[in-house]
């Protein structure tokens, strides 16, 4: 059971906080350059999400509670009274049933995509070493040693392809192994045995990525699977997968494009630059983002030829945070504003490849001269322009992308542009690897200790993952930002991905200057500690820049080191996850995981749970006995913070408890568990 301080506290919201904030208000953003650009298209005119989200209002009770089901043509169908017919659809399922269903869809949303991602760039690895994309290479040898260890690959007498494409062999396994073919080895050996034990005795265990998507699609068909329990660990075993998918894009990607190192960088709308050729590079997946990086420096000449001063490049979402995790490419905006950005009239074109590209793009791109560029049949969007972006012709592609943003350019010649003039600085590139570096100057036999004797001395209070999407029910970024600075206050290390990252990003909560403002005094001398004897040449941040959405996975890595080194399983380590503004399908995929690896979980915006008490309660409560980790499902921002220092303060108490046993009886810490 989850504990909290203060007894009034408990997993569920707190208050009557209403769920959806202002929900008349347009102006849904504490992002200074948003709102600016918020009362540029109200000038003009133009519609955005953030008019959709005040039209969409009074949004519909049953689906807000999950209590409506489409999954058959008997239906619609909705759960109207307590009891009697009106309580169930017509086929008989409950209100427990159609909750586990739909919530499982959302979660297969997710699982999938991060699937196609990992898949993707697995199938991309194995033409790169059978010399079928000539355009990319095996740029990371560190990192094919490191994944050739945990995966358990003999690597004498090989050379890093041949390695690479034993590691892509792996992963390709992982996706397409069946039941009864053994497990998933992005699960079984990333994680601490402990876990492993938990998610085979608790059957949660996912054999390969795909079949078990298939299995919890076939669940919900109508006339199958009527266990809510059932259906929520089958949602369960999706979670891991989730996990596997884009714990294999991560790494895969670093071994392609180099693992991130620190790297000082900029963001917000003033990042773009109206006398050259504005690129937005938006989506998810580096494939083609780092083609296109390539193609512009050499098109730069191709630039100035009609008249722009060169190609500056910019990203959004987390394709935007892989490019300035790699590259220091400057981060526009993040998904609520994605729109906005267009709308500043200086955006040439604006590539994208898969995941959070709004449907509206076009139409506001439409309005301004923007050449909005599809490039994979799983993302189409009518009127945009569709270049069939292939891996064997990678830079030939992403060069024709470049020339769209020339021509467009030309195109744009006086048209006025209105570039909101806030930018803030930055230092991202924040992978495991980088920061262990920096804690190997404390302890260059045992780097991750130094963040556990951190926690264990009292100078650090956990760590805290900050993550997820930005969600219009809430004003863009307030939660993130909030919730980040009363975590840094209370010396909490912070590492951040997703939109989570961009909000810290445009409040300059990454800047390293900003140390002093905004951390607490334990967190203020441990940076002094670790950055003392350091080689490196950026400062650090208060909040880590830890990657993209994928790159959750890094966080995953991150407690499994600590547990490791501690000798205990990942729930007893003072690590909380906390999604402020979670939206999309994925977000629910990577809270489950996080859940099952023992995160203490913050939701600030509601999943549609609520109308089946039994799911809730698992999420709040049956969760925590199972698996150690729990939902704590909060909109109230002050509340949400005290909840996630509570939950870290609980852990650290039993810590430092179970510690001082382990030594006056002279055992093992996890034997006194
Ligand atoms: Fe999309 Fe990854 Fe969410 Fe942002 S955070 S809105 S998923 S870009 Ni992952
Ligand atoms: Fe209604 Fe059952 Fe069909 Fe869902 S599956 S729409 S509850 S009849």
């Amino acid at each position: 059971m989850p504990r909290f301080k203060d007894p009034s506290l408990t997993s569920k919201p707190s208050s009557k906080s209403p769920r959806v904030v202002d929900p008349k208000n347009v102006k849904r953003s504490v992002d200074p350059a948003a709102l600016e650009m918020i009362d540029v298209v109200q000038e003009q005119g133009v519609e955005t999400a953030f008019d959709r989200v005040k039209a969409q209002q009074p949004q519909c009770q049953f689906g807000y509670k999950g209590i409506c089901c489409r999954f058959c043509m008997m239906g619609p169908c909705r759960i109207k009274s307590d009891e009697g017919p009106g309580s169930r659809g017509i086929c008989g399922a409950n209100a427990w049933t159609i909750v586990a269903r739909s919530v499982g869809l959302m979660i297969l949303t997710g699982c999938a995509s991060h699937a196609q991602h990992g898949n993707h760039i697995t199938h991309t690895m194995h033409m790169i070493c059978d010399g079928e994309a000539p355009s990319y290479e095996i740029k990371d040898e560190e990192k094919v040693m490191k994944m050739c260890g945990k995966l358990g690959i003999d690597t004498t007498g090989k050379d890093k392809v041949a390695l690479a494409r034993e590691i892509a062999d792996k992963a390709h396994e992982d996706f397409t192994r069946l039941k009864d073919e053994g497990e998933t080895t992005w699960i079984t050996d990333m994680v601490v045995e402990q876990r492993n034990t938990v998610y085979r005795t608790q059957n949660v265990m996912p054999h390969g990525i795909h079949a078990v998507i298939s299995d919890l699609v076939t669940q919900a068909h109508v006339g199958m699977d009527n266990d809510p329990v059932n259906l929520v660990f089958s949602a369960v075993r999706v979670g891991l997968a989730d996990l596997a998918g884009k714990w294999i894009a991560t790494d895969l990607s670093d071994i392609i494009f180099g693992t991130p190192r620190p790297v000082m960088s900029e963001a917000n709308m003033a990042v773009l630059d109206p006398s050259k050729v504005n690129v937005v590079l938006h989506g998810h997946n580096p494939l083609l983002s780092e083609m296109v990086i390539e193609a512009a420096r050499d098109m730069e000449e191709d630039a100035k030829a009609v008249g722009a001063a060169g190609i500056n490049l910019v990203g959004i979402c987390c394709t935007g945070n892989e490019v300035l995790m790699r590259q220091g490419i400057p981060l526009c905006t993040s998904f609520s504003s994605q729109e906005l950005a267009i709308a500043t009239g200086s955006v040439d074109a604006m590539v994208v490849d898969v995941q959070c590209i709004m449907p509206g793009l076009n139409t506001v791109a439409q309005c301004f001269g923007t050449r909005l560029i599809t490039t994979t049949d799983l993302v189409k969007n009518p009127g945009a322009y569709h270049i069939d972006f292939q891996e064997a012709k990678a830079l030939d592609h992403a060069k024709m992308v470049v020339e769209h943003g020339i021509e467009a350019y030309r195109e744009r010649n006086t048209r006025p542009t209105h570039i909101p003039n806030f930018k803030e600085k930055l230092v991202a590139g924040w992978s495991n690897e980088a920061i262990l570096d920096v804690f190997k100057s404390v302890n260059p036999d045992n780097p991750i200790r130094v963040l556990n004797d951190a926690i264990l001395s009292g100078e650090l209070k956990g760590v805290a993952l900050m993550c997820g999407c930005c969600n219009l029910k809430t004003f863009q970024d307030e939660a993130h930002i909030e919730i980040a600075k009363e975590m840094l206050k209370n010396d909490v290390f912070v590492v951040s991905t997703g939109c989570h990252a961009q909000a810290c990003a445009k409040a300059g909560l990454m800047d390293p200057d900003k140390v002093d403002e905004y951390c607490g005094e334990g967190l203020k001398s441990f940076f002094k500690r670790i950055s003392a004897n350091s080689t490196l040449d950026v400062g650090l941040p208060p909040v880590f820049h830890h990657g993209s959405c994928v790159d959750n996975s890094r966080a995953a890595e991150l407690v499994n080191y600590m547990a490791e080194d501690m000798g205990v399983d990942t729930p007893k380590i003072p690590f909380v996850a906390s999604a402020p503004e979670a939206m999309s399908g994925k977000a629910t995929s990577i809270g489950t995981w996080c859940v099952t690896i023992g995160f203490p979980t913050h939701v600030g915006t509601m999943p549609p749970v609520e109308g089946s008490d039994l799911i809730y309660s698992i999420l709040t409560q049956i969760a925590g006995d199972v698996f150690g980790g729990y939902f704590i499902l909060e909109p109230d921002i002050e509340i949400a913070g005290q909840k996630l220092l509570d939950a870290l303060e609980y852990r650290r108490w039993k810590l430092a408890i179970h510690r001082q046993q382990a030594e006056d009886k002279d055992t093992q810490l996890c034997q006194c568990w």
